[in-house]
């Protein structure tokens, strides 16, 4: 169990009806997941419900909306007036930072109703909110929504056990990271007694490749390079890069995972161009190295394991700022 205290959530949800749900930008399945499970539960106790999201929906996770009537992409034109207009309450999940927000942020900066965080990352803006249901010890959001879930007393439906379960699964890296423990299994044998097709899930967002993502993991790969006697290993991959392959930004999500699989590597980075200017880092630590506070550095955050931030362009001087980090970070 996480130290949250559930009843603020209940009696946040006795005040309003009408509910925003969010995430983060370039949401991943704990983020997707998360929202998904908690609109079905909250339709289920009878209000109205809307995901909005900063970020359009990656295709890998299109099976967790298959009607595609769940996640609406947040346009800042006004045409997401009508899904936010009588808004009364908005619930953040996934994040506890405004940069996490993109452009939505906007939207939530000048809405008047009350605003809830159901989140597990270390880093917090305290002005984001005003309840912070937050356990950053916790594995997945996903966890922190079954404990909710269970809490207003709601059946965990085939759809939400299938978003808890992706939401889990993703942010443990399919029950191998070390934030895996018995209750993390327990939760999972839970969701599949709820109707969680584990086996599909995984085929699902392992097994649908598209031939440009299986090229941008070899161009990966082939860009990868060591320092620090092997301890530190990283990758890039260019716009360039994913322009030759076909591949789309979001086929990105985990090839991170890949620097801190090669043998003695404590610390591994990944750098992407991002379409619209900029650098997006991703930190893993499978050491001492706290990757939250080396993203820090850069005006970002996440867990200690594993975080992120965004760079200034270009992509070479970017590898150099964070080696320069990482050397007043690592240990000798
Ligand atoms: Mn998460």
């Amino acid at each position: 169990m996480s130290g949250v205290d559930w009843s603020l959530l209940s009696d946040f949800l006795k005040r309003h009806e009408r509910i925003v749900l969010t995430t983060h930008i370039r949401p991943d399945g704990d983020a997707l997941g998360s929202e998904m499970a908690l609109a079905h539960a909250l339709n289920r106790l009878g209000k109205d419900v809307r995901c909005v999201n900063t970020s359009p929906m990656p295709p890998r996770y299109d099976f967790l909306d298959p009607d595609r009537r769940i996640f609406h992409h947040y346009q800042d034109d006004g045409s997401s007036n009508y899904l936010l207009r009588d808004a009364q309450a908005l619930i953040i999940l996934d994040l506890s930072s405004w940069s996490q927000l993109g452009r939505f942020g906007n939207w939530v900066r000048q809405f008047r109703g009350p605003r809830l965080v159901i989140d597990h990352h270390v880093s917090r803006d305290t002005d984001l909110a005003q309840t912070f249901l937050v356990d950053t010890s916790i594995e997945a959001t996903g966890r922190l929504v079954f404990e909710a879930i269970r809490h207003l007393k709601v059946n965990i439906s085939p759809e939400m056990a299938t978003g808890l379960l992706t939401a889990i699964a993703m942010d443990t890296g399919w029950f191998r990271h070390s934030n895996t423990s018995a209750d993390t299994l327990r939760i999972v044998a839970d969701l599949i007694d709820s109707g969680a097709p584990i086996s599909d899930i995984f085929k699902k967002i392992f097994e649908r490749n598209t031939l440009g993502r299986l090229k941008l993991v070899g161009k990966t790969l082939a860009s990868l390079q060591t320092a620090f006697d092997g301890r530190v290993a990283w990758a890039t991959i260019t716009r360039q890069a994913l322009e030759d392959v076909g591949a789309l930004p979001t086929d990105a999500e985990d090839l991170v995972d890949y620097t801190v699989s090669v043998g003695g590597v404590e610390l591994g980075f990944l750098l992407t161009e991002l379409p619209a200017g900029g650098i997006k880092l991703s930190l893993r630590s499978r050491g001492s190295i706290d990757c939250c506070l080396l993203a820090g550095e850069f005006g970002g955050g996440g867990h200690r394991a594993a975080s992120g931030a965004t760079l200034p362009e270009p992509i070479d001087k970017a590898v150099e700022a964070v080696l320069k980090a990482v050397e007043r970070h690592i240990d000798r």
